[in-house]
């Protein structure tokens, strides 16, 4: 059994004690409904401090962890290891090296993290830009990771991580699916107004089903979403976690923009009626074909080229066929 637990706003004077609390609250009340594990959003601790400019960047430290566990965030292991629940949560984490990270772990039922992950894309920009009716600067607090997505062996299934943005990118997926991935669990921030297209704010929620069921779908894998939502400092944030099957179906979704949580029965023996049929890929997958997808230059190069390949199959108006 797989629990999502929902948060409302964290203010931005709320202390991690206090975030602790509602995490703990949550996190009983999974276990007491038959939980295995317990899915967190992202930044789980803190407001989303991304949202203001603070300079210099050494002013922002506090919103980050520099130990995990620390001393607010313990007893949420320790309440891991008493019932045996493990527990997915996302945080700012500021490494003794001085990196900044949106990372992710995952803790196992000892009370021990099994992994840690860094969101590998960062949204937003990386500079004050006061015309926004509030900032996105996830590219100012942190750096993306430099590890990619792993895939790992905890609590009986093959588990990977995504944070946020992460989960709007097929690559994030498949890189995952192509590990035997099959349940992605995913914590998110997601404020409804997008300032560089504000006609995109009334489809936030049709899009991020759209990713998820599309992601689960097309890699045979489950996957759990949980938002932090509402209105959280003035922004208004999507809600709308949810547990989504490998057949692309969601099978539980919250009702409310508040603390909640959503549990569901996730069969893994689910993911092999996608893996080994439409999308066995050692079958099917062309990767001959898919060369584009990694060049590093996001294919400028290949569009190159192509004009010089495309010249041959592709018909211009009134040509013989
Ligand atoms: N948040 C957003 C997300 O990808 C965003 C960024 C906001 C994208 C609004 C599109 C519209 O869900 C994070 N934290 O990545």
């Amino acid at each position: 059994m797989v629990a999502a637990a929902q948060m409302g706003p964290v203010a931005r004077s709320d202390t991690r004690a206090g975030v602790v609390e509602r995490l703990l609250d949550m996190f009983i009340q999974s276990a007491d409904r038959g939980a295995d594990l317990v899915v967190f959003p992202e930044l789980a601790l803190t407001t989303f401090f991304p949202r203001w400019w603070q300079e210099p960047l050494s002013a922002a430290d506090h919103w980050y962890e520099t130990e995990m566990p620390g001393p607010d965030t313990k007893t949420l292991f320790e309440e891991a290891a008493r019932r045996q629940v493990g527990f997915f949560l996302g945080y700012a984490e500021l490494t003794p090296q001085g990196h900044r990270y949106n990372t992710s772990v995952i803790v196992d039922r000892r009370g021990s993290i099994a992994a840690k992950y860094r969101k590998v894309h960062i949204p937003g920009h990386e500079t004050n830009e006061p015309w926004r009716p509030f900032q996105h600067l996830e590219r100012y607090y942190f750096e993306p990771s430099p590890d990619g997505f792993a895939v790992h062996d905890f609590l009986g299934a093959r588990v990977g991580m995504m944070i946020c943005n992460d989960r709007r990118w097929p690559e994030t997926y498949r890189v995952m699916g192509l590990q035997g991935v099959e349940m992605i669990l995913c914590g998110y921030n997601t404020p409804i107004h997008y300032a560089p297209d504000p006609s995109q704010d009334v489809l936030a929620g049709f899009h991020n089903q759209l990713v998820l069921q599309a992601g689960a779908y097309q890699n045979g894998t489950w996957v759990v979403a949980t938002a932090k939502g509402g209105m959280e400092e003035g922004v208004d944030s999507l809600a709308q976690s949810c547990i989504v099957a490998p057949s692309g179906q969601i099978v539980a979704q919250t009702i409310t923009n508040g603390d909640e949580v959503i549990i569901a029965e996730c069969d893994i023996d689910w993911c092999a009626r996608y893996k080994e049929t439409l999308f066995d890929f050692d079958r099917y997958r062309r990767p001959e074909c898919y060369a584009i997808l990694t060049e590093s230059d996001n294919g400028k190069s290949s569009r190159e080229r192509g004009k010089a390949v495309s010249s041959e199959h592709s018909f211009k108006e009134g040509d013989p066929k």
